[in-house]
Parts: structure tokens; sequence; C-alpha cells
């Protein structure tokens, strides 16, 4: 019922608006059932006639078994090798805005490092006064700050650009997550190293075999960058760059470099070939654009989407989703049942936080008709998530990059959810 692995669809259908029948009411009723005969209520459990585990069984806890699908997942014919590669984060399975440590999606050029954290040193050099490195118990002597970001790699929906491709939330909108970091304001590090006047920009480099390394322009650097150890309150996980990474508030994944090792001051971007080629986005004339940092106002309906399906039949439907902005806060998400006829305005509920997800609900009454589900995004600053059509318009189908455009779900009269597009 559920398609787990993501593979490529040939033909997804497309679908004219209107052609669709509106599918639903904005009105949830209360959710009631008469009491029948019902064995889980009627019989003993087991559960409840064996004692449980002790407090010794699970020294660190781990999710029930009967979550076992909630998993990241790669899509094997993406990448030929699994170190130089990507999973997802299962969103669909995701509530409120906090993304757990072990479904944090992974995407890494020369596989995860798994380092030693008594040898690891962080170094600032170049274009200051006093070169200086650290040890990680030095840095733990710099006042720390708790900040929730979320980190998108500038590929996600990348392949989505050319038509719907993936058949679910976790792998057309899986390489984001959304984490409470602790770590230490990158100024207060610069600072102690004292910039120099002519220092305008600094590289990054991990400590990985792909010893990835980004440029990142100084004023961003001294504005709300941070070097964390800490996610979700314990040690960053290997995966997310133990033991420290560097982060980047609403800028592109790309930057936020794990494992990390030397920053260096200098005068003008590296031109390293993450830059100036990979990471930039190639546009309808050919002409490529740069430095397009910011993630851009995005959104997605989590559920229902493909591997989450109505399962319920007709009656009241929980929708929500998640929405985010490299530029802020998220003011609104509308959303629609019928591809864009009608608009109703999400609720959003939880934290809203600048460059943090946020999260949305539209709780309505389902009558069985196909539904065109999409979502969208308009942050603080105005911006409204355009479509994928407006994108393609400015943008042309070459990029992989920076693909914030509207996602529409099709529901069949089954509550089966594919991924599709609307002309
Ligand atoms: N050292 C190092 N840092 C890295 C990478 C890497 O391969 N090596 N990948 C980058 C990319 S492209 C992204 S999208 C994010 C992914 O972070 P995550 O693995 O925590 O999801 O890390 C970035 N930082
Ligand atoms: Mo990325």
């Amino acid at each position: 019922m559920t398609e787990q692995n993501g593979g490529p669809k040939t033909s997804r259908r497309k679908f004219l608006t209107s052609a669709l029948i509106a599918g639903g009411s904005a009105a949830a009723a209360p959710f009631a059932r008469a009491a029948s005969p019902d064995p889980a209520i009627t019989e003993i459990q087991p559960w409840n006639q064996e004692l449980g585990f002790g407090v010794d069984a699970r020294p660190y806890g781990r999710p029930s078994d009967y979550e076992a699908h909630v998993v990241r997942r790669n899509v094997e014919w993406l990448t030929a090798s699994t170190e130089s590669s990507v999973n997802f984060t299962p969103l669909h399975e995701l509530d409120g805005i906090i993304t757990p440590n072990g479904l944090c999606f992974e995407r890494h050029h020369g596989g995860a490092a798994e380092i030693d954290p008594s040898k690891h040193r962080l170094m600032i050099h170049g274009l200051v006064e006093k070169p200086l490195v650290f040890t990680m118990e030095e840095l733990m002597q710099f006042p720390r700050i708790n900040r929730i970001y979320f980190l998108e790699c500038a590929a996600n929906s990348g392949m989505e650009w050319k038509g719907a491709q993936l058949n679910g939330c976790q792998f057309t909108h899986g390489m984001i997550h959304n984490v409470m970091y602790t770590g230490i304001p990158l100024k207060y590090l610069l600072e102690q190293a004292g910039v120099k006047p002519n220092g305008k920009w600094l590289l990054a480099e991990g400590a990985d075999a792909s010893g990835m390394t980004r440029s990142i322009p100084m004023f961003k650097a001294l504005d709300d960058c941070m070097v964390a150890f800490k996610m979700n309150g314990e040690a960053l996980r290997v995966e997310q760059g133990y033991p420290l990474r560097l982060i980047v508030p609403g800028w592109e994944g790309n930057m936020w470099i794990k494992w990390l090792r030397r920053l260096e001051v200098g005068d003008e971007p590296w031109h390293h070939r993450e830059e100036t080629s990979k990471y930039t986005d190639l546009m309808a004339d050919g002409r490529a654009r740069r430095f397009t940092w910011v993630m851009d106002a995005k959104s997605v309906i989590t559920n229902p989407s493909p591997q989450a399906p109505i399962i319920t039949g007709p009656g009241p439907v929980v929708l929500t989703g998640v929405a985010w902005s490299g530029h802020g806060k998220i003011k609104r998400v509308d959303v629609t049942l019928d591809g864009g006829k009608n608009w109703h305005k999400a609720r959003l509920s939880g934290p809203s936080l600048s460059k943090s997800m946020h999260r949305f609900y539209f709780e309505f009454e389902w009558d069985g008709r196909p539904l065109l589900l999409q979502s969208r995004a308009i942050d603080e600053t105005g911006y409204v998530q355009p479509t994928k059509d407006e994108l393609r318009k400015i943008r042309g189908v070459n990029s992989i990059y920076h693909n914030n455009g509207i996602q529409t779900w099709y529901v069949n009269e089954q509550g089966i959810a594919e991924n599709v597009e609307i002309s």
C-alpha cells in the first residue's frame, strides 16, 4: 500500500484543476464511535499479565518495536555509493517541530567520520591577529547558547524539477531536519582570534575523508553562525558531525560543515569545486546562479501523503505539514483541497521561531471524493512560496538546487495519495 523505496515513476499523472470536484468541507466533526464488543477491551493482553522489562534493559532507550518502520531511507538508484550519498528524514511519521536525532537525514561526501574527541582540534588562522587552536575541553569554557534551526540541503526536491518523480514526502522533501543546537556563537571565537580589517571571508573545513570546505562571508559568520557540539540536548550524532559542526542558520545545508576542524579567514572566497560547479543553479539560458545561500520559504503536507494514505475512509481527517524559511519566521500557511481553487488558512501550532520549522494543521471532513492537496508558505518578509511552474519560468529545468515550489498530492477515493503536478 505504501511505497517505501521511492522508486522512480515514469509517468506521474498530470491533473487539470478544472476536472476536479471539490472533495471536502472545512469543518471537522468531533470524533466519536459507538461502543461495540472489541477484543482489545474484552481480552486480557500479554503485557497486562507479564512483568515488563527492567530499568537496566535499555540503558540508552529506543523507540517501541512497533515503530521499527520509522527510519531514514535512501534511494538506491540515486547515488553510486552509500559513502557519498544521502538518506531522507521520514517527515510523514513525525509531528511537532523537532527532528529526533536518529531520524535526521544524512548527507556525506566521504562517509561519516568517527572522531575521537580527545584528538579533535579546531584551528582558526589566516587574516587574524592571533591564530588559535582549541581542544574540545577549551571550547567548553566559552559561554554557550541554544537555538532551534532547520538545515535543508540545497538539493532537497531537486529530483522534482522536471516533473513529479518520487512518491513520498520523505523522498521529495526529506533532506531537511530541525534541531535544537547548543554551541558557541562563532563571533566569540573570531573575536578572540581578532579578524583583520581585510578578513571578509571564512573558509570552513571538515575533518572527514571528503575534507569538505565552504567559503562563508564574514558578515554571516559574525551574525548568527554557531559552532555546535550538542543537538537536541545530547552530543552531536556521528552522522551530524560529532564532535563539532558549523551552524549557518537559514542557509543551504552544504555550508554547515560537519566534523569542523579549521576556519581560515581570507579576503576573498575560495573557489572550491563544490561552490563553483556543483552548488550553483543552472538556469534556462545556461547561465548559472551563484551564491544562492539562503533557503527560500517552502512547505509540504506530510499527512496525508503517498506514504501516509487516509486509511479511515470518509470522515474527519487531520491534515498536517511543515513550513520553513531561511529569511525568518513563517507568517502564514494556506492549504487547498482542490488544487488551488479554494485556499484555507492553516493553524500553526508550536513555537514560531526564526529559521526553524513550523508545524501546521488543517482539520476537515472528507466526503470521500478525490483531493488535490497543496500547501503554500508565506514568511515574515511577505514572500509567498511559488508554484513549480512559476519557478521553472525563471529557472528552467536544468537546476538541481533550490526547488521550493508548491507540492501537490492527489488523493483518490480509496485515500491513496500520489505525487502529481497540476496545470
Ligand atoms: N565535513 C562535511 N560537512 C558536510 C558535508 C560533508 O560531506 N562533509 N555535507 C554537507 C551537505 S551537502 C549537507 S546538505 C549537510 C548535511 O547535514 P546532515 O548530514 O546533518 O543532514 O552537511 C554538509 N556538511
Ligand atoms: Mo547538501
